[in-house]
């Protein structure tokens, strides 16, 4: 297997996209990849839940929407006309063998390959650890990011256990990567593998963090403001960010969290204010989801609120940033 191999194709694609397993042939404006694994901590089950949870997304696309040419209500209009946009599902990429690292320079190839032609990424995770490998490609969209982070959890342990690549690290690791410009963490509640040392790291690097009480006391406006104007944002979603009420397929579940409807208004905002180079959404644990799979329902709206913002045909930034030349050579979703 070389870097560029073909990915593992999914059991069913994403909103009934096009899939393509061949790298080779990657071309979109728009493309979805699954990434089930990361580097494990010794206490968990290998594989883990949230590994099953690219699939179990794609599986509920027909509730996360009833096709392209319905209007959807949360981005006021139909898919199929905000674009022409091509989208494409990329499959999954398992860790199948071979270190971690092997692993994880697959990943960040395959990664960059979509970024420096332009995609937008949207990352089915796999557990907060597949993030890291992404943030490590970041720099194909030569400029720098900024990142937007929802999680009831900081995520800014440098390892636990000596595992530096696990779900408890990818903040952490975006501190460290110069074409981070900085952050902006949402949600934080309760207790999570942070400590005082890793609190006090997040101050002094500067990242803007909005606890889930601030959220609930005076909204998501300054959460907005804190990303500097004209920055390119990334964005990452722990499910656990959510209030499990309404997100219940989450490993570590805390009570007081954000409400998809404060979410995915704020979602809609940035993506018409900022370019969105991509988005993970991680986390999802689908063996404790709801008989009727709220919570990877819930996952996919909140791609399809990002998609239909980024590319909707008034006002759209990013759509712009994006360059028009490869729109004008695509077919409708
Ligand atoms: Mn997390």
């Amino acid at each position: 297997m070389t870097l560029l191999s073909p990915t593992a194709a999914p059991s069913q694609a994403f909103l009934g996209w096009p899939v393509a397993t061949d790298p080779s042939t990657w071309l979109a404006d728009v493309a979805v990849i699954g990434l089930p694994h990361s580097e494990p901590y010794a206490r968990d089950p290998r594989p883990n839940d949230q590994a099953r949870a690219p699939d179990a997304i794609r599986q509920c696309s027909g509730q996360v929407s009833d096709g392209a040419d319905h209007w959807d209500f949360d981005i006021g209009g139909d898919l199929s006309s905000v674009g022409p946009i091509r989208c494409l599902d990329c499959g999954n990429v398992p860790w199948e063998g071979g270190t971690y690292d092997d692993h994880l320079a697959r990943v960040n190839a395959l990664v960059r390959k979509l970024l420096r032609s332009g995609t937008q990424i949207f990352v089915l995770g796999g557990d907060h650890g597949v993030t890291i490998p992404v943030l490590d490609a970041l720099d194909e969209v030569q400029t720098s990011v900024h990142i937007v982070h929802i999680d009831a959890h900081l995520d800014w342990r440098r390892d636990v256990g000596g595992v530096r690549r696990g779900y408890s690290s990818p903040l952490y690791w975006a501190s460290q990567k110069p074409w981070v410009s900085g952050m902006t963490q949402i949600g934080m509640r309760g207790t999570g593998s942070a400590r005082r040392a890793e609190f006090e790291a997040a101050r002094d690097y500067h990242s803007h963090i909005f606890t889930a009480t601030t959220v609930h006391a005076e909204g998501l406006d300054a959460a907005l403001e804190s990303v500097p104007s004209g920055s390119a944002v990334y964005v990452t979603i722990d499910a656990d960010g959510i209030d499990p009420t309404e997100m219940p397929a989450v490993m570590a579940p805390v009570p007081g969290g954000l409400r998809f409807a404060q979410i995915a208004p704020f979602l809609r905002t940035l993506a018409r204010k900022h370019p969105i180079v991509g988005l993970d959404m991680v986390e999802v644990a689908p063996s404790f989801d709801a008989a009727n799979r709220i919570s990877c329902i819930t996952a996919g709206r909140l791609v399809v609120n990002v998609l239909g913002a980024s590319w909707a045909p008034k006002g759209a930034f990013g759509r712009a940033a994006r360059g028009a030349s490869m729109r004008s050579q695509s077919k409708p979703a």
